[in-house]
C-alpha cells in the first residue's frame, strides 16, 4: 500500500512506521521482515516503508511520528535522489539490501510498524 495508507494501518493499531536509530536496529528490521533477494520476485519489490518522510522540506528527513530529524541513515549508493519513474520521492524505503532509498510515497510497497511499550 501507499505510505499514507500504512501509516494509517499503523496508527490504527496504535502503533508508528517502524522509526529506525541504530545500525544493529536496522540490521534486525531487515532479518526479521524482509525476505532474501533469493524470495523476491524483484530486487524492488520487497521493499517495506518506514517511518521517514522528507515531505514538509526537501532534502530534510524527519521521523513522522514527532518530525525529529533522521540522524541514523543508511542510505543506498545515490539516494536519496528524489528523483522517480512518476515523479518526486518523499517517503522512505528500506530495501532487501539494508539500505534505504526516497520513493515516491504513492507506491506500493509492504511496511512494518512499531509500537511503544
Ligand atoms: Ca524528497
Ligand atoms: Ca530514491
Amino acid at each position: 500500500m501507499d505510505w499514507d495508507v500504512a501509516k494509517g494501518e499503523c496508527n490504527r493499531n496504535n502503533a508508528k512506521l517502524v522509526e529506525i536509530e541504530t545500525e544493529s536496529e536496522n540490521s534486525w528490521i531487515m532479518e526479521t521482515f524482509l525476505p532474501t533477494e533469493a524470495d523476491c520476485p524483484s530486487f524492488w519489490g520487497c521493499s517495506v516503508w518506514i517511518g521517514a518522510t522528507d515531505r514538509d522540506m526537501e532534502g530534510r528527513f524527519v521521523w513522522d511520528s514527532d518530525q525529529r530529524p533522521v540522524n541514523f541513515t543508511r542510505w543506498s549508493p545515490g539516494n536519496p535522489n528524489n528523483e522517480g519513474p512518476s515523479g518526486e520521492q518523499h517517503c522512505v524505503d528500506l530495501m532487501i539490501s539494508g539500505e534505504w532509498d526516497d520513493g515516491e510515497c504513492e507506491a506500493l510497497m509492504g511496511f512494518v510498524c512499531e509500537m511503544d511499550y
